[in-house]
């Protein structure tokens, strides 16, 4: 007896274990994240898995997003459906993949689809300078952006089709590690 409640069940559990780089009791901490953001939406039962998302603002306001310029374009790129709404799946795999344990190459994979913003499969010039002027704040002149843009393609783009692919992308980020030490967030 006791009043201990199920949140999960031991094999949805252990699926979260397998898929994921948590422990039961980092994803039952998550649950309690997920559920605070939205108490009268986020059931504490979730041995049915319920249909829920929760809104992309909601997620953006956690203290561990609240500050990245990429946030949206991050809660984008996990929501199931693009929207930005996000289920305690994809809430989960997002900070899984942020983890200190997910592998570089993994974080390589995800880095390039949040900074291929217009979601065409490149990171073509357009892409770079929303992203560089995401990186500096709107700290540098338009001169400036297009200057490093231009730089960046010119010694990524090992097939010279003046984008970034994931393989130019990979390159590039081989040559400069500390470009995915953004990729970490703690929770
Ligand atoms: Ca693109
Ligand atoms: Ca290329």
């Amino acid at each position: 007896m006791g009043n201990k409640q199920t949140i999960f069940t031991e094999e949805q559990l252990d699926a979260y274990q397998d898929c994921t780089f948590f422990t039961r009791k980092e994803i039952l901490r998550l649950h309690a994240r997920y559920h605070e953001l939205a108490p009268q939406l986020v059931p504490m039962d979730y041995t049915k898995e319920p249909d829920i998302k929760l809104p992309p603002q909601l997620i953006c306001n956690m203290p561990e997003l609240k500050e990245n310029p990429f946030k949206q374009r991050i809660v984008e790129v996990f929501s199931e459906d693009g929207s930005g709404n996000l289920s305690f799946n994809d809430f989960v795999d997002m900070f899984s993949v942020f983890s200190e344990m997910a592998p570089r190459e993994l974080k390589a994979y995800y880095a390039f689809k949040i900074y291929d913003f217009n979601a065409d499969g490149f990171i073509c010039k357009e892409d770079l300078v929303v992203t560089l002027n995401k990186l500096t704040r709107d700290e540098l002149a338009e001169e400036e952006v297009t200057l490093v843009c231009d730089k960046v393609v010119e010694e990524a783009d090992l097939d010279c089709d003046n984008k970034l692919s994931y393989a130019d992308f990979e390159n590039m980020i081989s040559r400069a590690p500390e470009f995915l030490s953004t990729f970490h967030i703690r929770i």
